[in-house]
């Protein structure tokens, strides 16, 4: 194993309360670099194929990767990945937590849990020794609760990632939260620990991560942290983070507004970046950052709420609410209970939508009214009464159940986050092809597109969606680190090649680089084809309202995707990855990307071309 990678994998099974380590193939850290990338090429080596995501066969993974914990700028970023009990397929996220950094040091690439114990557990890495806790006393309290709890018990200097009652009530969107305001693995993740009878997992790390020329990786990192503070954008960054988006998405008419009925919000003057700094008390963010982004509000109960984008623009413009202090309380709401801001919100939205059109038996929801949205974020985080249950299911599940399909937004059962598309074909075709469902994350093709020529589905869109694919869905969630330094300064992406060659002695250019991503995503599209056990290219296309139903105001009132461009689009978008017109990866494009172990188990489910 060349330096950079520790070559191991601690395999705990929580059944038999076993820890092991195992030691995987060279190959595999050089053909799939860490974190998203050796997280899926596990699930694809040991997860047995049809496993029930919420069964005690499917596989929790958390993965870092060669960049993570080493001194460059948000290096303090895990992932966490399993097989969705959400859509069936392939899932992940990315959280910002000292655990990464702390099982770096404790010398693991990937911490591999399998089996469910049978009663709540916490699980303690130190270095090369696991124990498991008992953790009666904490099941049932919330994220922060027992985060506190676990730092008393293990002090300040460990890593911790949790799960709070949703993922304990296996709420199908439940994720792993840590520090009080990080939050990843929008596809139930946290449902997967909840499963596995997993509270909690604890870990230090004493070790040295082994590097190929680590004085080159400390001059390195250290210029890109002063690139960082120098850049232009540095300074409005930190006024604002991710909430300076608001403003933009309103101006762009993107912002997801009435379950993603409009693109644009009358009140968003209210949840903007610039009220967010009227009520700031406090900023932090992940491990090894110097561009911290996450602002903390005091919210209407008087408590900190840790703000994004996201969760602003789905609690807030997406259900009509226009009062940043009551958004702050339902996402401070979302990290106790460890539920997905992106798909609550959506959920809720949807249900109002529902409600008004009767199909949801006397239940009445009006758009912003937060009591409301307050007690049903409740229930469906405890499970509590019919509709609580019904929308701990997912808005794809809700609607085949009570109808409105047409207005649940989502793709292959992942709640779209907060961007609309009705006047953004690339961006649709960037959630439509994500590789976990709607997520943003892969591609976040939307700034590009409102700059360049918005309404065009051309072929140049489709390469530029899988460029951003490569960049931030192959490689960022596999070297494992923050994107933001450099989607939001300009960070040079060269450093990222530059500082993986010295951490590992392998010289990597970005076309090797773009390799292992393609692999990483063709691979990816073959879980989600032996989990669902076939293929067909409706599950790469966006929801159903982006077609149908127009926008009613704003700059682009009237715009609405259209289905056949839309198709185009996505031959393109095939055409360009070797995939063929159903969206499987060719043949060709699997010995290509040194996939061959993977045709026998395609063609005997879909046929290969
Ligand atoms: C991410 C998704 C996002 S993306 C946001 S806000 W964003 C929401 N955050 C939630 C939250 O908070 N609490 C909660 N209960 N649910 C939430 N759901 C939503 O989850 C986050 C930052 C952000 S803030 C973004 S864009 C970037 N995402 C990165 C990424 O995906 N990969 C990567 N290599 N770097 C990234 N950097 C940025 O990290 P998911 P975090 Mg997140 C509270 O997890 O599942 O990927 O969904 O990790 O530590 O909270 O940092 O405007
Ligand atoms: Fe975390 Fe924000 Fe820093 Fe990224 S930029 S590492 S999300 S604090």
């Amino acid at each position: 194993m060349p330096k950079g990678w520790w070559g191991r994998l601690l395999w705990i099974d929580l059944s038999r309360k076993e820890a092991k380590p195992v030691e995987y193939p060279s190959e595999w850290a050089l053909d799939y670099l860490g974190g998203r990338g050796l997280a899926a090429r596990i699930i694809w080596e040991y997860l047995e194929p049809g496993t029930d995501p919420l069964g005690p066969k499917n596989l929790f993974i958390m993965a870092v990767g060669p960049l993570t914990g080493l001194p460059l700028p948000s290096s303090g970023k895990m992932v966490v990945a399993a097989k969705s009990p959400l859509t069936g397929g392939y899932g992940d996220g990315n959280v910002g937590t000292w655990a990464s950094v702390h099982m770096r040091r404790a010398g693991w690439d990937a911490i591999v849990f399998t089996g469910a114990a049978d009663k709540p557990t916490v699980v303690v890495v130190e270095d090369d020794k696991v124990s498991f806790e008992d953790a009666d006393d904490l099941w049932g309290l919330d994220t922060w609760k027992t985060e506190e709890k676990l730092r008393e018990r293990y002090g300040k200097n460990v890593g911790i990632v949790e799960i709070g009652p949703a993922g304990e009530n296996l709420v199908k969107y439940a994720t792993v939260m840590s520090q009080e305001g990080r939050s990843g693995g929008r596809p139930g993740m946290g449902a997967v620990m909840g499963s596995k009878k997993l509270k909690a997992v604890v870990i230090k790390g004493t070790k040295e991560i082994p590097l190929h020329d680590a004085k080159r990786v400390r001059s390195e990192g250290a210029k890109a942290y002063i690139d960082v503070k120098k850049a232009q954008a540095y300074d409005f960054w930190m006024r604002q983070g991710t909430m300076m988006t608001i403003d933009w998405a309103q101006e762009a008419s993107v912002l997801p507004t009435y379950n993603f009925s409009e693109g644009v919000f009358d009140g968003f003057k209210g949840i903007n970046g610039y009220r967010m700094e009227e009520l700031k008390i406090d900023q932090r963010g992940c491990p090894y950052c110097n561009m911290v982004c996450g602002n903390v509000i005091k919210d209407a109960e008087e408590l900190p709420s840790e703000l994004d984008y996201e969760n602003v623009a789905m609690l807030g413009s997406n259900l009509g609410l226009d009062d940043l202090q009551k958004v702050g309380v339902l996402n401070r709401l979302a990290d106790k209970y460890g539920i997905d801001t992106i798909s609550v919100g959506s959920v809720m939205g949807w249900a109002t939508e529902a409600s008004h059109n009767g199909l949801l038996d006397g239940v009445k929801l009006e758009w912003g009214d937060y009591e409301a949205y307050k007690t049903l974020l409740e229930d469906i985080s405890l499970r509590r009464g019919e509709l609580g249950n019904l929308l701990a299911e997912g808005v794809a599940s809700a609607c085949k159940a009570k109808g409105g399909c047409d207005y649940a937004i989502h793709v292959k059962g992942l709640e779209v986050s907060a961007y609309d598309c009705h006047a953004a074909p690339g961006m649709a075709l960037a959630y439509a092809t994500s590789s976990i469902g709607a997520h943003h994350k892969d591609a976040w093709v939307i700034s590009w597109e409102v700059a360049t020529d918005r309404f065009a589905y051309s072929k140049e869109k489709a390469a530029k969606v899988i460029e951003l694919q490569r960049i931030r869905g192959g490689l960022f969630e596999s070297f494992v680190a923050c994107r933001l330094p450099w989607v939001e300064v300009g960070l040079s992406l060269d450093y990222y090649p530059k500082i993986l060659s010295a951490a590992t002695g392998v010289s990597y250019d970005w076309e090797k680089l773009y390799n292992v991503a393609d692999r990483i995503y063709a691979l990816i599209r073959a879980i989600w084809i032996r989990e669902l056990n076939g293929w067909s290219r409706e599950m790469d296309m966006p929801p159903a309202k982006w077609f149908k139903k127009p926008l009613t105001k704003g700059p682009h009132a009237g715009a609405k995707l259209d289905y056949d461009k839309y198709n185009q689009l996505l031959n393109y978008y095939y055409e360009l990855r070797g995939w063929d017109e159903r969206g499987v990866p060719r043949k060709e494009t699997l010995r290509k990307l040194g996939l061959g172990f993977v045709e026998d188990t395609l063609e005997k489910i879909v046929g290969l071309n």
